[in-house]
């Protein structure tokens, strides 16, 4: 398919270009070389544009997911700072059978840790203290990423469209309150078909996760969402995600919080 020149462009025709892609399973080129003066307040008025046509198909706002949380992953990207996005209920991944590579683009896989709200959050000016107490449980979490841009490839405003690059995502079943688990020391080890092959603590996240709770209700806050109880919360990767193919078995054991096992085929 021809791809729309720079000139039409429009917030609307990106976020439909943006499901377009997610439908068909395709990748494209980002957005930025034609669109250079593309802005991030723009970005969320796309990514805002691609949950409304998510909603309009009956889905339903189960709460947010940051991205870009870690040094090491800003460092992969090449970005500079986390962002926040949408989930919906669309996106929970069936905990029955495997995962199928051809419902994605290119996965990749990463462990995350995730809360409930039982209390509304409302930025600017949440610090982390008051994040964590509108923390109802904590849980494990693995998120399937599949950015629609080919290899990966974007800018900050890029992805900030995309919506972080969401696929999919999966808790585990352990739940526990923020006084039973230290959310910066718990930590997470990675086996890919039986290889360990990452490790990482809770601090991989803007060191330590509650800055990232206070991050999302800041950022949501000054486009004045508020996060609600009720919400599920991806606290950002705390490792590099794992590229995954038909065949490979992910395993992701937590200190506290269990295990999340995840096969694939196509
Ligand atoms: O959940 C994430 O950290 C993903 C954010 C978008 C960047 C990526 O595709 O890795
Ligand atoms: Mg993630």
């Amino acid at each position: 398919m021809s791809e729309t020149t720079q000139s039409t462009w429009t917030a609307e025709s990106v976020a439909a270009e943006l499901i377009r892609c997610e439908d068909e399973r395709v990748d494209r080129e980002s957005f930025s070389d034609d669109w250079p003066d593309l802005d991030v307040a723009t970005a969320y008025q796309i990514q805002d544009l691609t949950l409304a046509k998510r909603l309009a198909r009956g889905g339903q706002i189960v709460g947010v997911k940051l991205g870009l949380t870690s040094k090491a992953k800003q460092q992969t990207m090449s970005v500079d700072s986390p962002i926040v996005a949408w989930l919906t209920d669309g996106m929970v991944l069936p905990t029955e059978g495997p995962a199928k590579v051809s419902d994605f683009i290119h996965p990749r896989v990463e462990p995350e840790l995730v809360v409930t709200l039982k209390a509304d959050l409302r930025g600017p000016g949440v610090t982390p203290a008051q994040a964590l107490d509108a923390v109802g449980s904590v849980l494990a979490g693995v998120e399937v990423i599949d950015s629609r841009y080919r290899n990966f490839r974007f800018t900050h405003q890029d992805v900030v469209a995309d919506n972080a690059s969401s696929g999919a995502y999966v808790t585990g079943t352990v739940a526990k309150t923020v006084p039973e688990v230290d959310l910066a020391l718990e930590a997470v080890l990675v086996e890919v078909d039986g290889a360990v092959v990452d490790t990482a603590t809770g601090a991989a996240i803007m060191g330590h996760p509650a800055e990232a709770l206070a991050a999302a209700a800041n950022m949501l806050g000054a486009r004045g969402i508020t996060m609600e109880a009720g919400w599920v919360v991806l606290l950002g990767a705390m490792t590099d995600a794992v590229p995954v193919q038909a065949g490979t078995t992910l395993a992701f054991h937590y200190t506290n919080l269990g295990s999340i096992y995840l096969s694939w085929e196509d």
